[in-house]
């Protein structure tokens, strides 16, 4: 007998439910304690993602607290930089602090042999993974969308304008394709070892695609995961890809035909009646609640939730938020809004 198929893949191909599939961006980490306490034990935070005793458990832990029907690999995605050779670590209080690619010389320097081998922690996490996850949870792989990793390997850190990136890409246009075309092959070998080893569908976040002009838009965000899809579509034609291109606006629906990934997350900003109109009818949507909306929790939150389960709720759809949890949320507040979603209908 073939086991039914799981929720949020159903979804992904196109089925709706009375109760969508719902996950959390940025599910496991620090609004809940018992991460906090691994985090402790792991040291580093890289060393919390290398070591898959850690990153298994903290990718459980919300599993077990709210039955989400896709858990997602703990992992960050400067991990890339990391395996490409650079120097990348994270500071408490700060967030990643990277040593800054500047020049082609500097970009000469990184190289993606051996990228596969210092990834094998992060593959052998999705393989436990896939035998210890409750059956109808399926699991999602990841990565950085080449710009977004991009910006923070030539910026050193979060910044919140991207300008050292913006500013070589506009300067030096043919220099900095090479560090994206690098970054294309690297998170094309590391998503399909992540398949291999399990994962069920794959999210691409380009956190930062809000940032460029249009044409710029389309060369460094489109033309980027429109190459990484089709070689993931190629090698693994049954796996969906998600892609996040946080802050598009109206571009969302254009980027959504031109990359020919499986579904699009949306950003909070989106309106859902527009979404509806302008993106669902080119398949399924992910999102799309405001992450500050779940840390206030309450009637408005709920609001804002009904709000988009009557806008997207009849089409192919997954609840999620416009962003990633953040580390002040409450998480009875997660349970209050999982219980709303689901007995919405
Ligand atoms: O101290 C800590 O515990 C570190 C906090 C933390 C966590 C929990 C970081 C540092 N990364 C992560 C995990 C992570 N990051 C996951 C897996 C967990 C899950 O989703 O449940 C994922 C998918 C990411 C992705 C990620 N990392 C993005 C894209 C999504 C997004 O939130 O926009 C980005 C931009 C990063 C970089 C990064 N890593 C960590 C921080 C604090 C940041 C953001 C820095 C900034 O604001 O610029």
């Amino acid at each position: 007998m073939t086991e039914p198929k799981k929720k949020f893949l159903a979804a992904l191909e196109g089925q709706s439910f009375d109760v969508p599939p719902i996950w959390m961006m940025r599910q496991a980490g620090r609004y809940l304690p018992e991460y906090r306490q691994v985090r402790k034990e792991a040291g580093s935070f890289l060393d919390l993602c290398y070591t898959p005793d850690f990153a298994v458990e903290v990718t459980l832990q919300p599993i077990r607290r709210y039955s989400f029907d896709a858990s997602i690999l703990f992992s960050d995605i400067l991990v890339i930089p990391d395996a490409l050779g650079q120097d990348v670590r994270f500071e408490e209080g700060i967030g990643p602090v990277l040593k800054p690619v500047t020049n082609s010389k500097e970009l000469s320097a990184l190289s993606k042999d051996g990228l596969l081998e210092h990834l094998a922690p992060v593959f052998e996490t999705v393989r436990r993974l896939s035998k210890e996850l409750p059956r109808e949870t399926a699991l999602i792989g990841f990565a950085g969308a080449p710009w977004t990793v991009a910006t923070y390997m030539v910026g050193g850190r979060g910044s919140p304008d991207q300008a050292a990136a913006k500013l070589w890409a506009y300067r030096a246009p043919d220099e900095f394709q090479v560090l994206i075309d690098l970054l294309i092959e690297a998170t094309g070998d590391y998503l399909l070892a992540q398949i291999e080893a399990g994962a069920e569908a794959i999210q691409l976040f380009d956190t930062w695609a809000g940032s460029l002009p249009p044409a710029h838009f389309e060369r460094w965000c489109v033309e980027p995961v429109r190459q990484i899809r089709a070689r993931l579509k190629e090698a693994a034609p049954h796996i969906p890809v998600i892609a996040f291109p946080k802050g598009a606006g109206p571009a969302y629906a254009d980027y959504f035909k031109a990359t020919g990934v499986s579904a699009v997350s949306l950003d909070t900003a989106i309106a859902p009646e527009w979404a509806r109109d302008n993106v669902q009818v080119l398949g399924p949507v992910q999102g799309n609640l405001d992450p500050l909306l779940l840390v206030a929790g309450g009637e408005e939150m709920k609001t804002a939730a009904a709000r988009i389960l009557e806008a997207l709720g009849d089409g192919p759809f997954i609840f999620n938020l416009g962003h990633g949890i953040v580390p002040q949320t409450p998480p009875e507040h997660v349970a209050e809004l999982l219980d709303f979603i689901r007995n919405f209908r």
